[in-house]
């Protein structure tokens, strides 16, 4: 049976690699996009729809959760962004043919990327007991396999409700409430692989475990501290407010152990002066920090500010920290304590340019830092992101104009989904008004977070699993203790748009329920019906989507998840209680019901109206601080980072510029200067060398973690060495070919989210090794 990505079979001989550009985006982003657009789906629909994308009345861009600027260009538009939006209104489709033609062993065989190339699911399928083959099903007949299985389970808690940024609001609050009415808080979700982090460590710290700035705060910020996150590949829109922001005398440091494209220049495709003149620089200074050392960075520069402060002062916001604050002392003996030796070491940067550094930010006015992946998942990452807030309040650089925290969010409607009660663990009020609006009693034990659920199905405790989009087994950590834990399972149900790995490799028994995109038209009860999304920044807006679905009977989320609550509450007298087909013909009904539970959301309907859009409350916006004390909270945080053993490398798992998590578009990275293959590793000249290895070299990753009873090794098969500026010691593959490296146990403190940025391996030479020169001229 296979198991992780398959290597075998997996032809990359066409890979080379090439310099990588000095600039991102330009005219060719824009080339590259219309290609692959109309290559999926024609030239007038590509038109079409492109021009849809984020416009007011439009449809929700389903790429990254960067808000919209107030004035729109005509597209609102990026490469990467149509490209998510090419992969869903793709022209081609996988329906009961293509299952007839392709055996589940065969489709086991495929890579993740030759899944999501064969096009939209348009059918409802059912995977008997041994079958060897998925087969057609109407959808009354897979709506009762679901509810059934879930009917008999003896305890709630045997099923996990598993959800993806993408899906709506609508549809995120009916199915937590599905999975309450049932009886568990199973709901775990892709933030738990992703910025979980900052949720942890903004809600100790701030009161509220989300952004506290607005787009119009990125323009108006004079120092952009923009960490662990390559927004050239994974928000692009991003840098169009970066350069405006520079435009009004702004600087940006990049803080990356990687010197990415976008960071580097930019050209805006969408002004003249983009795409004529070289574009805008947009780092100003750019630090090559080691992975993993971005503590050490955020306590050095509180380190120094304070230095400074105790010699001079006036570096310290003074009001603010007596009037809005408390742990001062602690956090200020927390740096005190930590040696500028140890602080070198970390982040690989002499103390002078960390002092250089620190110098930057006593000079600013108004601060703000932006982050992403680098800075969440590592062992460390809410102590570290508790240091940048700690950095922050120093100056008092929240809640006002032009300052504050600004996690950068990844899939288009993640955060959203959280504010709608997608979590294991939603607090008391939230429970007891949904109890009260649905006339049940939601049940109060913790649920399982996505590792958790990924232990509970390997140790055989979970019966069902039920995806609400998203591909799980993929995302994961650890791909063959999460595809055998999978295997466990009595029931996998996956509601999805496309193929993928999480249909092939299920429980006992599996389901596919297709489902309608962002972007296609949903008619429900006679009607249009729209659907609500809350971006990065806490703003609220409607997506209604114009284009034809891919199949005339598919359901919404909605519809699916209403008629599966039907069938689950009809004759239960302690379910929730409510009118399922009535919310299915008029969503605007479920959203009154989150009017009445999900705090800020009042006149729901009418502040949508019309394209327009709403902030959720956001205390420490206002220095309102929702803590316990009232108060924004300093803490004194002892330094971390990952030592790496002799030998070895610290191996980060990242996006190319080619696919979206784990639906891959394409075999290229252009901006990192790779083409026609994935099974690449990103390593420093030195290392290289040292390692007695030489460029383009296959190699095996080896992750070696300590077990009960000895080192254990995990193992990713057939990479190609590549040099790459990247600082001694650290390298880079990307994700989710290496997932499999990633133990399941190895997590964040707090958060528990898997330690994809921060893996130790050894590279083993291949014997049978491939030798053709990958290096371009
Ligand atoms: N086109 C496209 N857009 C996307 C996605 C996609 O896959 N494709 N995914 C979406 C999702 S769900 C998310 S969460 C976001 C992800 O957006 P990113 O976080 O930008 O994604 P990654 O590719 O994981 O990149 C991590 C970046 O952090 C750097 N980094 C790694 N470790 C460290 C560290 O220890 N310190 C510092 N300072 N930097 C480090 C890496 O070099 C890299 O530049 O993008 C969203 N948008
Ligand atoms: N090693 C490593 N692992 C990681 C990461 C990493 O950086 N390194 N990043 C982590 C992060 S940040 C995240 S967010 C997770 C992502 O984890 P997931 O969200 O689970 O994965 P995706 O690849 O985004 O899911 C893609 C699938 O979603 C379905 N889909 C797309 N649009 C829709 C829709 O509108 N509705 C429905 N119902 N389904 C839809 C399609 O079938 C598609 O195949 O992965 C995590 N895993
Ligand atoms: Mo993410």
């Amino acid at each position: 049976m296979a198991t992780g990505a398959p290597a075998d079979g997996i032809d990359e001989s066409e890979l080379r690699v090439g310099s990588a550009p000095s600039s991102a985006v330009g005219v060719p982003a824009v080339r590259h996009a219309m290609q692959m657009s109309v290559a999926q789906m024609g030239v007038l629909r590509s038109a079409r729809t492109l021009l849809r994308v984020n416009q007011k009345d439009g449809f929700d861009c389903p790429g990254c959760a960067w808000p919209e600027e107030e004035r729109r260009h005509i597209a609102e538009f990026c490469e990467n962004g149509a490209k998510a939006v090419a992969e869903e209104a793709t022209l081609r489709r996988v329906g009961p043919d293509f299952f007839a033609a392709h055996s589940l062993a065969d489709l086991q065989g495929r890579d993740d990327y030759w899944l999501g190339q064969q096009g939209r699911l348009t059918d409802p399928m059912i995977l008997d007991e041994d079958a060897t083959h998925y087969r057609p099903a109407s959808w009354d007949e897979a709506l009762d396999v679901v509810a059934d299985e879930l009917r008999a389970l003896e305890d709630p808690d045997e099923a996990v409700f598993y959800t993806s940024g993408r899906t709506s609001n609508e549809a995120a609050f009916l199915y937590q409430l599905m999975a309450r009415g049932l009886g568990t808080n199973n709901l775990p979700d892709c933030s738990n692989m992703c910025h979980e982090s900052s949720g942890s460590a903004l809600t100790q710290t701030l009161g509220v475990g989300k952004g506290t700035v607005s787009i119009e705060d990125i323009h108006d910020a004079d120092l952009l501290i923009i960490a662990g996150q390559n927004p050239g590949t994974n928000h692009p829109r991003m840098l169009s407010a970066l350069e405006k922001a520079k435009r009004r005398g702004a600087t940006v440091v990049a803080v990356n152990p990687l010197p990415e494209a976008g960071l580097k220049r930019f050209k805006n495709p969408q002004t003249a002066h983009g795409v004529i003149a070289g574009g805008t620089a947009i780092a100003d200074e750019f630090v090559q920090i080691r992975l993993g050392g971005d503590q050490a960075l955020f306590q050095a520069i509180g380190k120094h500010l304070l230095e400074i402060e105790a010699r001079e002062g006036g570096v310290v916001d003074r009001a603010f920290v007596e009037a809005h604050t408390v742990g001062f002392d602690d956090y200020r003996a927390a740096v005190a304590a930590v040696a500028w030796d140890d602080l070198e070491e970390a982040t690989g940067i002499p103390r002078d340019g960390l002092r250089m550094l620190g110098e930057r930010v006593r000079a600013a006015e108004r601060t703000i830092v932006c982050w992403a992946m680098g800075l969440t998942q590592h062992k460390h990452s809410v102590a570290t992101l508790r240091d940048v807030v700690n950095m922050l309040l120093l100056q008092g650089n929240l809640g006002r104009p032009g300052a504050g925290v600004c996690p950068v969010r990844g899939h288009s409607n993640v955060q959203g989904d959280r504010t709608m009660g997608i979590y294991e663990k939603m607090p008391e009020a939230f429970l007891a008004t949904l109890g009260a609006e649905f006339g049940f009693d939601p049940p109060r034990a913790h649920g399982f977070d996505t590792v958790a659920a990924i232990r509970a199905m390997r140790d055989g405790a979970v019966r069902v699993f039920m995806g609400m989009g998203g591909n799980f087994v993929s995302a994961a950590p650890d791909t063959r203790v999460t595809e055998a834990a999978m295997r466990r399972t009595r029931l996998s149900v996956q509601v999805s748009t496309k193929l993928n790995r999480s249909h092939v490799v299920t429980g006992r028994r599996a389901v596919i329920l297709p489902v309608l995109g962002r972007t296609d038209r949903d008619t429900r009860g006679g009607r249009e019906q729209r659907v609500t999304v809350e971006d990065s920044m806490s703003s609220v807006h409607a997506s209604r989507g114009r284009l034809r679905p891919p199949a005339d009977d598919l359901l919404s989320e909605v519809a699916i998840v209403t008629r599966l609550s039907a069938r689950l509450f009809a004759d239960r007298a302690d379910a929730p209680r409510a009118d399922w087909e009535g919310l299915e013909s008029d969503y605007a009904r479920v959203r009154r019901h989150i009017a009445h539970v999900v705090p800020g959301f009042d006149r729901f309907e009418e502040r949508i109206e019309k394209g327009r859009s709403f902030r959720l409350p956001n205390g420490a916006r206002d220095r309102a601080f929702t803590t316990p004390s009232g108060r924004a909270h300093f803490t004194g945080n002892a330094l971390q980072y990952p030592r790496i053993p002799q030998g070895r490398l610290l191996l980060q798992t990242l996006r190319s510029h080619d696919q979206y998590n784990t639906t891959v578009y394409g075999k290229d990275d252009r901006y990192r200067g790779v083409r026609g293959g994935r099974r690449v590793v990103f390593v420093h000249p030195a290392d290289i060398a040292s390692l007695g290895l030489i460029e383009g070299d296959q190699v095996d990753l080896v992750s070696e973690w300590p077990g009960e009873s000895g080192v254990v090794e995990r193992r990713a098969e057939g990479f190609r060495v590549v040099a790459y500026d990247t600082p001694a010691g650290n390298a880079a593959a990307y994700y989710p070919e290496t997932n499999v490296l990633v133990p399941l146990d190895s997590v964040a403190d707090v958060s528990g989210t898997p330690t994809s940025k921060c893996v130790i391996v050894r590279l083993e030479r291949r014997r049978s090794a491939v030798h053709a020169p990958i290096v371009e001229g």
